[in-house]
């Protein structure tokens, strides 16, 4: 097999790779290590970005979000049963996020691939390794249907999350991790219900940190941060419900609605940099590179970013015969990754309980939830940091 670009994963990051290159008059080949049933039913991150969202729509998968997706102008704050809204609009000058689920936006892309002429879609194709990734022609080993074969390439790109096996392929000496692991996690649950308020709410409280999301005006999707470790099944499903209770509770009667518990999951917590993204001809994009807490709901967004960052490289490759934009591409990403990382880390540690900290640590903690409600500079960093850094910039 032989194509212009290889592509390793199906996740956001792969699929709309393939849709953008697609667009642009370029081949490429997904090689997807899962079944399409299990990439379409992963439940994962809930917030497009603005940009995100003008992503998907310009690639011509925008239809289904733009209907069903909401469009939400703030988040709340909650600390010390008070609450704070963040109003983006009036605080970035018009921005603001869709909530519109991951999954939804994986199954919109299969879709396009399968009926278009997108280029091949495997699933169950399990890439094994990245051979030559710094010569003319870098090659993908893999399994298929049992069977073993190379994908020929004149560039890859590795989509293959953070247990991929695309970033091995540089060397080691080439590489600088920079990682940070919190010790407790999430436990998500999704529930049959209607959202018990009509934004995300992010609640810091003695107990831990809890938040409320959503997939849809009937369903509720809630988080309550767990020690490290945590079996889901040990929590039963009244036990999530009262918890939740009490950590949203407000001084001024706020009441949460439950309903039955569909899933039920723990998802650990890590901020990770593997630098730099680029080695020769293969490229990392999204989780294969980087790993960011949830808490500032960034990851889906900068692998779409990464992504953007590649076919705008590749595309002036091919339109001026200048590798410029290629050779930046680690860079330029990266610029746009420190930045949610900081946001992400910084969201984390302000709302979260963490272990060991002090009662002087506890006052900060508050203090800077103070200065975001009081300050409209303050609100200002955080309103621009949610709704998203300039693609590529
Ligand atoms: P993915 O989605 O992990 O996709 C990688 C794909 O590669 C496949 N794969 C292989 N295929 C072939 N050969 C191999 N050897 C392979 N190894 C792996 C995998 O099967 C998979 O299909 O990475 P991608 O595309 O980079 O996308 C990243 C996002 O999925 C991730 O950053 C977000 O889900 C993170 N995240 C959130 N991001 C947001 O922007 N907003 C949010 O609100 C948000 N909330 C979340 C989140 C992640 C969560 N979890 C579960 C980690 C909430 C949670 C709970
Ligand atoms: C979600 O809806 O899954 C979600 C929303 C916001 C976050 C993280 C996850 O910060």
């Amino acid at each position: 097999m032989r194509t212009t670009v290889g592509i390793i994963g199906a996740g956001p990051a792969g699929l709309l790779l393939a849709r953008l290159l697609h667009n642009a008059g370029i081949g490429s080949v997904v090689l997807e290590s899962r079944d399409r049933e299990y990439v379409e039913r992963r439940q994962r991150a809930g917030i497009l970005e603005q940009g995100t969202a003008d992503v998907l729509r310009a690639a011509g998968a925008g239809e289904r979000m733009d209907r069903e997706g909401l469009r939400h102008d703030g988040i709340e704050l909650r600390f010390g049963g008070r609450r704070h809204r963040v109003d983006f609009p009036g605080l970035t000058g018009g921005r603001s996020v869709t909530v519109y689920a991951q999954t939804e936006v994986c199954k919109d892309l299969i879709a396009l691939q399968v009926a278009g002429d997108g280029g091949p879609l495997l699933f169950g194709a399990e890439a094994l390794a990245v051979e030559d990734a710094d010569g003319a022609r870098p090659r993908v080993r893999f399994r298929y249907r049992g069977v073993e074969d190379v994908l020929e390439c004149d560039y890859v790109v590795g989509c293959d999350g953070f247990w991929g096996v695309a970033r091995k392929a540089v060397p080691e000496e080439l590489v600088r991790v920079f990682e940070r692991s919190y010790p407790f996690g999430w436990l998500g649950i999704l529930a049959d219900v209607a959202p018990s308020h009509d934004e995300l709410v992010y609640a810091r409280h003695e107990r831990g940190f809890a938040l409320l999301s959503m997939r849809s005006p009937s369903v509720s999707r809630l988080y309550l941060q767990v020690p490290e470790g945590t079996d889901a099944d040990a929590w039963s499903d009244d036990a999530v419900w009262d918890e939740l209770e009490l950590r949203f509770a407000t001084d001024d009667g706020w009441r949460l609605e439950r309903g039955p518990v569909t899933q039920k999951s723990v998802t650990p917590m890590r901020s990770y940099v593997h630098e730099p993204m680029r080695h020769g001809r293969l490229f990392l994009a999204g989780d294969a590179a980087h790993i960011v807490p949830p808490t500032g709901a960034k990851g889906l967004n900068l692998a779409v970013g990464d992504v953007v960052t590649f076919v705008r490289a590749l595309t002036h490759q091919r339109d001026t015969g200048s590798a410029e934009l290629l050779d930046a591409y680690s860079e330029t990403c990266l610029r746009r990754v420190w930045q949610a990382e900081r946001f992400s880390y910084d969201m984390t540690t302000m709302l979260h309980r963490m272990p060991g900290a002090t009662p002087f640590d506890e006052r900060i903690q508050l203090a800077r939830l103070e200065r975001i409600a009081s300050s409209r500079a303050a609100g200002t960093d955080l309103a621009e940091a949610y709704t998203g850094f300039p693609f590529g910039g």
